[in-house]
């Protein structure tokens, strides 16, 4: 019998590694679910509740093995996958996704659940087409998957419902793809050039994001042999932190005094697989260097002096036989010293567990980070819990963290844990979720319970918007609808079919964590913390002093005396820190 479309698509998928497609399936993506069915297991159908889920648990996969596939059926089906297509291809992460349609003759005449996909997902892909003819859709997903492993990102297959149900098409052109690593690195002249500058420079910061994934050592080689503390990114952190003497923590506001302090006292930062947003924390009086596979993003986001296109594991590779030993690591000390003084502070966060159902956030991530496996995948969501796995949680280099780093969505770790559960069943998974977080695709738990994944959800329940409440704080406006009147998350977890544990005591906190953490299955830690846990970032504008102040007095103004007594002195500590 001859081949169908949907059975071509499942088994170009296959050929090109796919693991699994995260769907719900319906209508007109129903064909491609029976070809799943029918695909001797070699690639597996994960019943999603929600297209978004869908779409954040390929992005974690795709982000920890290459390549992942998600689909949606057509309209609202395909439409739910908007947002975590967007933090896939934000993050770089290559994920297929498959938009089943409307039947094609119907295309133009506004018919039932019809959208223009092309639109649709326009903005959120590097390759966006719709197979309208058998012909097409090889050539299509072909391109697609290699555009989707070569450029990183996102590619859209619209698929209309009546095409899968045909028969399938030879292409002249190949159905395979390849998965080619090319050593890139800047010209020679341009690498000497390079060591010139470092070699006459005395005070040099390194700054490296999540394209030093493969340079670990040459990093630290590097900052050895000039004397240079090394910060990083979020992105960054869980490759360059570990094993790393010169590492001197993250930058932003979710970052260290010391990072901060170390790339502004500088004369040469060099920026290395980073395209860190946040330009306000990027010194303004130093030389600065950049290197990035991606050229085009070179000096976005600071004034650079030189630009460099290459990978940085073969960059570094080709320029340490260029750079002797330096001498003089007073500079390098300096900042060592006040990185020590930094975690001495932190510290204190740490070791104030906090009281009855306001148990401080620090020290429940603290916890967590002693008793989690070497290699453990943590997710965080979007919000107060970025800050925790930020300065909390510490790379092995075993270990992995995931959030919505660059897209910066709501509701990211549950559905990117079930992504990481199924992609490395070897390895625990942990996920530090937001009570706002949760809330808002709470039915994948169910998908938890149905696949039986063993992963470990510990909810930061401080009955808030926690960053939002923030924010409003910092801005001078009293925070306003923000609160949240939330359900028992334990007790909705066991009533899913998850082990749910509450917990209320601090003193409870690591007794629940470790029987956690030994469980076979699921577990679902929800844990009460202060609502007023405040991070302050490494640069206190005064402006932004200032703004806590108004918010203060705003309050006082509208007698919640308690609340604002309550957060002067959580507060008082961090402020003490940075100023
Ligand atoms: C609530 C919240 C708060 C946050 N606060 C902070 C904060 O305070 N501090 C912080 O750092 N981040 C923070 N983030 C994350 C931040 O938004 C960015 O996602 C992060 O800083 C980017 O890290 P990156 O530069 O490593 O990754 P990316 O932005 O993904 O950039 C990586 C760069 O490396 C390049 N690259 C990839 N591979 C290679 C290679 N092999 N060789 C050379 N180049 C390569 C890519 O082309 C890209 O330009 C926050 C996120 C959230 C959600
Ligand atoms: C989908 C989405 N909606 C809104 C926001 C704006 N936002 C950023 S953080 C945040 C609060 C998160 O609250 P919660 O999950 O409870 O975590 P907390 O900060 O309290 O730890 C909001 C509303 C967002 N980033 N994404």
């Amino acid at each position: 019998m001859a081949q169908k479309v949907a059975e071509q698509v499942v088994e170009m998928l296959i050929d090109a590694g796919v693991k699994r497609i995260y769907a719900v399936t319906g209508d007109s993506l129903n064909h491609v679910n029976d070809a799943v069915r029918r695909s001797d297991d070699k690639i597996q159908w994960v019943h999603m509740r929600h297209e978004e889920a869908g779409a954040y648990a390929a992005a974690a996969e795709a982000e920890l093995l290459g390549i992942a596939c998600c689909a949606g059926s057509s309209g609202p089906g395909h439409v739910h996958l908007v947002n975590g297509l967007y933090d896939a291809h934000r993050s770089g992460a290559p994920v297929i996704a498959i938009a089943s349609t409307c039947p094609s003759h119907q295309f133009g005449t506004e018919y039932f659940q019809e959208t223009n996909t092309i639109r649709l997902f326009d903005d959120c892909s590097h390759y966006n087409h719709i197979a309208v003819t058998p012909a097409q859709l090889p050539r299509m997903l072909q391109q697609g998957i290699q555009h989707a492993v070569s450029k990183k990102g996102v590619s859209v297959i619209g698929l209309p419902g009546d095409v899968t149900e045909m028969d399938a098409v030879e292409t002249p052109s190949a159905t395979k793809n390849y998965f080619s690593e090319p050593v890139i690195r800047p010209a020679d002249r341009d690498l000497h050039n390079l060591a010139a500058l470092i070699n006459e420079s005395e005070r040099i910061t390194l700054f490296c994001g999540i394209g030093c994934a493969d340079a670990h050592d040459e990093v630290v080689e590097l900052s050895k042999r000039i004397h240079a503390p090394v910060g990083y990114s979020f992105r960054g952190k869980m490759f360059v932190q570990h094993d790393n003497p010169n590492e001197i923590g993250m930058t932003g506001l979710l970052g260290l005094p010391s990072a901060y302090h170390s790339m502004h006292e500088s004369d040469l930062l060099i920026l290395l697989g980073t395209d860190f947003p946040y330009e306000q924390f990027m010194p303004k009086d130093c030389k600065i260097v950049q290197i990035d596979v991606k050229p085009e993003r070179i000096g976005r986001r600071a004034k650079v002096d030189v630009g460099l296109c290459g990978k940085i594991e073969h960059t570094l590779q080709a320029l340490l036989p260029l750079i002797p030993q330096k001498t003089n690591d007073e500079f390098l000390q300096g900042q060592l010293k006040l990185y020590a003084h930094v975690k001495d502070n932190l510290q204190t966060y740490v070791d104030d567990k906090g009281t009855k159902n306001s148990i401080h956030p620090e020290f429940v991530a603290n916890t967590i980070d002693r008793l989690a496996d070497h290699n453990a995948i943590f997710t965080v969501d979007t919000g107060m819990c970025c800050v925790w796995g930020a300065r909390y949680i510490h790379g092995t280099g075993k270990r992995s963290m995931i959030g919505s780093f660059n897209h910066g969505s709501m509701a990211n770790a549950m559905p990117q844990a079930i992504g990481a559960a199924l992609a490395c069943p070897d390895r625990q998974v942990i996920a530090l979720a937001g009570d706002g977080g949760l809330s808002m695709l709470l039915g994948d738990l169910s998908t938890i319970v149905q696949y039986k994944l063993p992963v470990k959800i510990v909810v930061f329940n401080n009955r808030s918007l926690g960053m939002v409440k923030l924010e409003m704080e910092v801005a001078g406006l009293p925070d306003w609808q923000t609160d949240m009147q939330n359900p028992d998350f334990a007790l909705v977890a066991q009533a899913m079919g998850i082990k749910g544990v509450k917990v209320n005591d601090p003193d409870q906190v690591e007794q629940a964590l470790r029987e956690a953490f030994l469980h076979q299955g699921p577990v679902l830690i929800e844990v009460m913390t202060d609502p007023n846990a405040l991070a302050m970032p490494p640069k206190v504008e005064f402006g932004q002093m200032a703004g806590m102040s108004l918010a203060m007095s705003k309050l006082i103004l509208n007698g919640q005396m308690g609340e604002v007594w309550d957060t002067i002195k959580s507060n008082y500590k961090h402020i003490k820190e940075v100023l």
